[in-house]
Parts: structure tokens; C-alpha cells; sequence
């Protein structure tokens, strides 16, 4: 039964025509299996190839026939030496995949300087073949745009996964480090296949346990499964770590005895990992312990990090998610905390910062913080799991959400300063660079909770590879991957992912609205909630509707965010003309009669939204329903019950959002509203 464990590795046999197509481009394999990565290459190739020809070519040690396929680098292979590539620009992790002659035979060249590349220029060129591509005139050149595409994983030691939607936690602690789970692997395969080249095992909320020397056995077992697929282990830490496991008095950064402890922390793991990746820190936000506890800051504590790991190369990535209850508006907290520090960080920090100012909105604006730390590697952390999204039923295709705030322009150095190219560096040249996922893996046969969620687990790996991408070329590839090749599927399902997301926005938080959902929990609509003790938790702070209109003032005689922005976007956001649309309420207080573009008020255009959002929902689902038997059935199912779930909900946030906002504004509805159904 089709289960969705193979995620998007399936390798199911191509249709006869095709396989016989391919086969003649598979005759012969010249590849060398004597490195770790070199044997897990080969084992991938004989693995797709097999599945999705019938057969394996045979290996051989020299191209006698059309339809070789040569896969590694000069160093491994002399007849890749013999090709004359320039292997040497294309870094620690690129590849080229072309066609070439050899001895007058044509044949495949998947060629990398170093193996971590030819094993992805691999799965490069399965996914050709899986996708149905032509390779009869290849000639493919990628090289990675950002340095560290990590997921992490808020993973308790305890088995539960902080906003894991998908069961329990992947990692089998008790197990470790004896046991090593084959689904080790199979994650390690899934994540090299989209590039992903590091993991952060354990929740950011972290418990000191993880450094203890028994747990370093454990990690250091993950990390010796992942290595050869060129994934590196990093790991979150509990600031107090050394009070806590190291019964020190103080984790105070300034103190020798507390840098001592973090110095020999980092040699104990690195003789266990020798290419251990570094630190994940959240640090003085929602409770957790930091450097302010002891009136130092940030940089105090993330450079106190760094200098115990930089003689092992690892490095510290410092959140920036950061506010406290003090009264000023949270969505600036972030940038009035971290800006002024800029400059200040070793040169192996990086701050990571969440890719909008409040917390993985359904929409947000990019954080004012991309761009304004010229002189910092800022890496980006999107949430792949759907915490505010509808958790694990509703199907919402993350890419375009993604994809809007990599191309969003911060205008710093003039047009065309996009969000991706701080975070490819290419703005402030930066060579460490970074993308962060927070995964939506767990002990699910399907690993992400729904077949559709592992689509935001792929998007998010190809984007960070590179951020250029587009996201429905990605969702194009990855439906026929993972379902189909049949285009009477792949368009419509492509389609129906690609306005997901702002179908999600329509009925959830339409118009720049922000966190309405229940609190604690965030499934659900509550807008009218006050239940929290902190003004900052409570819905009822973020929406402010009452009689007059509805939003957030953060113009200039609001709170001020908008300044935060570089002067050309600051001006937009400020000026209530100019602001789009569906960030209105984000930035402005808007009266219920306030004409939109369209000609319609404020009011009745909130409810056109709302009512929008449902209408879509209805359309995936006539579209999904379509699909059946293209597919087979287990996923057909499943997939449509979800949908219906996912209506149902649609229709009681609109119903809920409607309600309550219309006890505030106390206006009618408009003529022709649909009641309930
Ligand atoms: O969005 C909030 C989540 C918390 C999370 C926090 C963070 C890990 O509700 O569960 O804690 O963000 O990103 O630190």
C-alpha cells in the first residue's frame, strides 16, 4: 500500500516507452565506490536506476558503448580526469551534469570536484528521469548559493516535537547510539537530495541533557549515519548549561571558569564529531535563559560561543527572535535589540533571524532586520512546519510564501536588495551564509503528517540551495516526482498548491490581520481573545478592532515600526495609499468605511475575503476529486479527507472572524452573504 514513506524518492518504473528511451542512456556505469559518499552514490543510482528502468546498468571500468553514465570527480575516476572539466569552480558542493564523447561513444558526465557534489549532481539526474526530462544534450552547472541549509528540528529529548504535527520525534534516544534506525538514512537520502547539508537535532528550547556525555554518544552515532550524505550535526544549547551540567555558580559569558566550561564542552564534542557543526541558540526569549541574565548582550554570549568553537571550524547561530511583555510593539523588538549590536559578532556567528517581524504569520512583511546589519551574516529561518497554517490537515503549499519573502526588496543599497541576496550574501558580501527550516518531520509513515506537507519540506531544501528558484517550478517537479508524471494531474494539482497559501491567508488572516489564532495553540480562529496575562499573547492586541475600524497602527504616529524599514519601503508602509493591500492592517488602523482599491469599504471587502478563502478550499477540493484514480488509492483518500477537513475549517474561521469583527464594527453584512452552511 502506497504509504508516502518513499517521499519523493520513489523511483517506480517509467512508462514502457520512456524506461526504453532512458535505457539506451543507461548502458554502462563507471563510478567508484571506495569513499563512504562514493558508495552511497552508487548505492542511489543502482537504487533509482533499477526502479525506474527495471534494470541497473552494469558496471565497468571504461566507456565501451553508447549510453555510459560516469559519475564522480578527477581525483576518483581517470576517465573523469581524462574529460577536462574545471571541476575546481565549482566548490566543496557544485556539479556539472553534461553530455560527452568519450573514446566516440556519447555518454553522461556527472561530474563534482569533490563526492558530496557528484552525489548530489546524482540525484540531479534522477530527478530528470523521474520528471521525465530529455537528457539527450545535458549540460547542467549548479553550485549551492548559501552555505548552511539546515533543518532543525524542535525535537524534546522526551520524544515530543515542540509544534510537530507528524507524531513523535524521529530521533529514538533510548535506542541510541547502539541502534541506528535504517529511517536514519532514509532521512539522510531525502535531505542530501534537495541539498540540505546540516541538522539541529534537538528544540531550540533546549535542555542542557543533550551535552552530557551520554547523549553526545547518541548524537555522535546520528552523525556518523548522516556524514556520508554530507549532512552535519549541530546542535541547540541551554545557555545555563554550565550551572546546570557543569555546576558552575554562573553562565555568565564574562567569566573565565564559564568560558572554560564551553571551551572543553566543544573539544569533548569534536573528538566524538569531528565535523560537528555548532551551536543553535535562542537565548533570553520567552523564558529561556541568556547573556542579559547577567547584564551582558548578545554578542557577549554569541561570541563567547564562537570562541570556543572556532579552533574545531563551527559555528554559533544566534536567534534574533527575541521580545518581552515591556510595552513597545513586539514586531520591533527584534531589530531594536540586534541592529545596534551589529558589527560586534566574530566572524563565525550568524544571527538568524525568523522571516517576519512577529512569528511565521500565514503573511508578514520581511523583517526590518534583513538588510539593516550590513556588517553580520544574517541567515533566514522559515517554519516549515505549520504551526499557524492549519498544522497537519490543511493543505497549504509553503513555496510561494517563501518565494514572497526571498524576492521582497529591503531597498537598502537601492532597487533590487532583495531578502535572498542578504541571505546569499551577495548584498553585503558575506561568504558565511545560511537558510534555516523548521522541520515538519516526525514518526508519521508519511514523516511530515500529510502527503502534501513533504512538499513543503522539498521546497524548502531547494530554496535554500537557491533562493532564485521559482516555487512553482519546484511544485511542478515535485508533484511528478512524488504522485505523477500524467499532465492531466500535474497541472491542476499544481495550480491548486500554488493558491493554497493565499486561499490559507483569505480565510485565516486576510489583508495583513495577524495573530488571531487560539492562543497557546494557534489552530483556530479566536480574534476575541484576552485570555492571556501578557497583552503581547493576546489576540485582541494584534487585530484592535473596535466600533471605529480594525489593524495595527505602526506608521509614525503609531508605534513606529515602519522606520525600521529602509526610507523608500518605510514611506510605503507608512502611507496608507501606498501600502499594500494585504499588508493594510498590518501596518494601519483602518476605519470600517475606508474604500479599498476596488471601490468596496473596508468591511465588506474583509468579508469578500473571508467568504474568498472558503470558496477557494471548495475549488481544491472539486479539483482533487477530479484526480481520482491517477493516483493510487490510499493517497487519493487521504489527501480528500484532509480537504474536507480543511473546508470545514475554513468555513468556522470565516464564520468566527465574521462574527466577532461585526460585533465590533456593528455594521450590516453585505447584501447577498451566504449565512453558515
Ligand atoms: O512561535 C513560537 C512558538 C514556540 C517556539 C518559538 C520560537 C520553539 O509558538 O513554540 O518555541 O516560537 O521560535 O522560539
Amino acid at each position: 500500500a502506497e504509504d508516502g514513506y518513499e517521499l519523493w524518492l520513489r523511483y517506480h518504473l517509467l512508462a514502457t516507452q520512456q524506461a526504453a528511451i532512458y535505457r539506451s542512456h543507461a548502458t554502462q556505469l563507471i563510478e567508484s565506490a571506495s569513499t563512504p559518499t562514493q558508495t552511497v552514490t552508487r548505492a542511489e543510482l543502482l537504487r533509482g536506476l533499477g526502479g525506474l528502468l527495471g534494470q541497473a546498468p552494469p558496471s565497468s571500468d571504461a566507456v565501451t558503448s553508447n549510453g555510459a553514465i560516469i559519475v564522480g570527480t578527477p581525483g576518483s575516476s581517470p576517465v573523469i580526469a581524462g574529460l577536462h572539466l574545471d571541476t575546481k569552480s565549482l566548490g566543496h558542493e557544485g556539479y556539472i551534469i553534461r553530455t560527452v564523447e568519450v573514446n566516440g561513444h556519447a555518454a553522461t558526465a556527472i561530474v563534482a570536484h569533490d563526492d558530496i557534489g557528484a552525489l548530489y549532481g546524482t540525484f540531479h539526474f534522477l530527478r530528470l528521469l523521474q520528471t521525465e526530462q530529455s537528457i539527450d544534450h545535458l549540460d547542467v552547472t549548479q553550485i549551492p548559493h548559501v552555505k548552511l541549509r539546515v533543518l532543525n528540528h524542535w525535537d524534546n529529548l522526551n520524544g515530543q516535537v515542540e509544534r510537530g504535527y507528524a507524531g513523535a520525534s524521529i530521533w529514538d534516544w533510548w535506542k541510541l547510539p547502539d541502534w541506528r534506525a535504517p529511517r536514519y538514512t532514509d532521512y539522510a537520502r531525502a535531505n542530501a537530495s534537495i541539498g540540505i547539508n546540516g541538522t539541529v537535532l534537538n528544540n531550540v528550547n533546549a535542555g542542557a541533557q543533550i551535552l552530557t556525555p551520554t547523549y553526545l554518544q547518541k548524537v555522535a552515532a546520528l552523525a556518523d549515519v548522516f556524514r556520508p550524505y554530507g549532512i552535519r550535526v549541530y546542535l541547540s544549547v541551554r545557555f545555563s548549561a554550565p550551572i546546570e551540567i557543569g555546576h558552575l555558580k554562573t553562565a555568565d559569558p564574562l567569566d573565565p571558569q564559564v568560558q572554560r566550561w564551553w571551551r572543553d564542552k566543544a573539544d569533548e564534542i569534536y573528538k566524538l564529531i569531528p565535523d560537528f557543526g555548532g551551536f543553535l541558540v535562542k537565548a533570553n526569549s520567552e523564558g529561556q535563559p541568556g547573556p542579559q541574565d547577567y547584564h551582558r548582550t548578545h554578542a557577549d554570549g554569541a561570541n563567547m560561543l564562537a570562541d570556543a568553537l572556532a579552533p574545531h571550524g563551527g559555528v554559533v547561530m544566534w536567534r534574533a527572535f527575541v521580545y518581552s511583555a515591556n510595552g513597545e510593539d513586539r514586531a520591533k523588538q527584534a531589530y531594536d535589540e540586534f541592529k545596534p549590536l551589529d558589527g560586534h559578532f566574530r566572524d563565525n556567528v550568524l544571527i538568524q533571524v525568523k522571516n517576519g517581524p512577529i512569528d511565521f504569520q500565514p503573511r508578514e512583511p520581511f523583517s526590518p532586520l534583513f538588510g539593516a546589519m550590513p556588517k553580520t551574516p544574517l541567515m533566514m529561518e522559515f517554519e516549515i512546519t505549520k504551526e499557524y497554517l492549519g498544522f497537519a490537515t490543511h493543505l497549504v503549499y509553503l513555496g510561494p510564501l517563501f518565494q514572497e519573502v526571498l524576492s521582497s526588496d529591503t531597498m537598502v543599497h537601492g532597487k533590487g536588495s532583495t531578502v535572498a541576496k542578504v541571505i546569499d550574501g551577495s548584498l553585503d558580501h558575506h561568504t558565511l551564509t545560511g537558510m534555516a527550516g523548521v522541520a515538519n518531520i516526525g514518526t508519521d509513515r508519511n514523516w511530515s503528517g500529510s502527503d502534501f506537507n513533504q512538499a513543503n519540506w522539498y521546497v524548502f531544501g531547494r530554496l535554500a540551495w537557491d533562493p532564485t528558484l521559482s516555487s512553482r517550478t519546484i511544485a511542478e517537479q515535485w508533484v511528478r516526482m512524488t504522485f505523477t508524471n500524467n499532465p492531466a494531474f500535474v497541472k491542476p494539482v499544481v495550480d491548486m498548491m500554488m493558491g493554497s497559501r493565499e486561499a490559507a491567508v483569505d480565510y485565516m488572516t486576510p489583508l495583513g490581520l495577524h495573530h488571531i489564532m487560539g492562543p497557546n495553540h494557534h489552530y483556530g480562529p479566536a480574534p476575541w481573545d484576552a485570555s492571556e496575562a501578557r497583552a503581547d499573547w493576546r489576540p485582541v492586541y494584534y487585530n484592535r478592532a473596535d466600533h471605529q475600524g480594525i489593524g495595527f497602527d505602526r506608521t509614525r504616529t503609531g508605534s513606529d515600526a515602519v522606520d525600521q524599514y529602509a526610507p523608500a519601503v518605510a514611506d510605503e508602509f507608512n502611507d496608507i495609499t501606498k501600502t499594500p493591500e494585504t499588508l493594510l492592517l498590518w501596518f494601519h488602523h483602518v476605519p470600517w468605511d475606508y474604500r479599498m482599491h476596488s471601490g468596496q469599504t473596508l468591511w465588506y471587502e474583509l468579508v469578500a475575503h473571508y467568504t474568498q478563502g472558503v470558496d477557494d478550499v471548495k475549488r481544491m477540493r472539486e479539483t482533487w476529486s477530479h484526480m481520482n484514480g491517477y493516483i493510487d488509492p490510499e493517497r487519493y483518500q487521504q489527501v480528500a479527507t484532509f480537504l474536507a477537513i480543511q473546508q470545514k475549517e475554513a468555513q468556522w474561521w470565516r464564520d468566527a472572524c465574521i462574527a466577532y469583527f461585526q460585533s465590533q464594527s456593528g455594521l450590516p453584512l453585505p447584501p447577498g452573504f451566504a449565512p453558515p452552511q
